[in-house]
């Protein structure tokens, strides 16, 4: 086998433990997961926010040419957010940066995905799949108050 080859071989594999390393950190250390995917019912296609329990919610998202509803959800610091997401016409993106939410909305299913959000802030939905001349105005808030003030 020739010296570079070999190179070459150790190279990827090296390149190949490195991606394996990145996504068991992302996995178990920054708990960045694969949203679930619910069967569809119209009872998701409702856009509102409901809460379960003091620190539980269901935030029930449509996403439609070029806004998402609700556009604004208010939640508690300390809250867990149960997010469904669906769209009523083209595919739209869903993604909430700064906590590494990154879902589809897809027309005829749901996507559901659980966040936590502990501090206080306004945190910015973006629609991050191409949908049409609206795309760059379509976002949202989930803004997260302090409840003790
Ligand atoms: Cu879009």
């Amino acid at each position: 086998m020739d010296k570079i080859e070999l190179r070459v071989m150790k190279l990827t594999a090296g390149m190949l433990a490195i991606f394996l390393l990145a996504l068991l950190y992302a996995s178990y250390a920054r708990n960045v997961g694969m949203p679930a995917c619910v069967p569809y019912s119209g009872v998701f296609s409702k856009p509102h926010l409901q809460q379960i329990d003091s620190n539980t919610y269901e935030a029930f998202f449509v996403a439609k040419m070029w806004s998402f509803e609700p556009s604004d959800v208010y939640v508690p610091a300390g809250s867990d957010v149960d997010i469904y997401l669906t769209s009523s016409d083209v595919v739209h993106g869903f993604n909430i940066s700064e906590k590494a939410v990154n879902l589809m909305a897809v027309p005829g299913a749901i996507n559901k995905k659980t966040v936590h959000f502990e501090k206080a802030g306004i945190y910015k939905i973006v629609c991050h799949e191409y949908c049409g001349i609206g795309h760059h105005s379509m976002e949202g808030e989930i803004i997260v108050y302090d409840k003790t003030k």
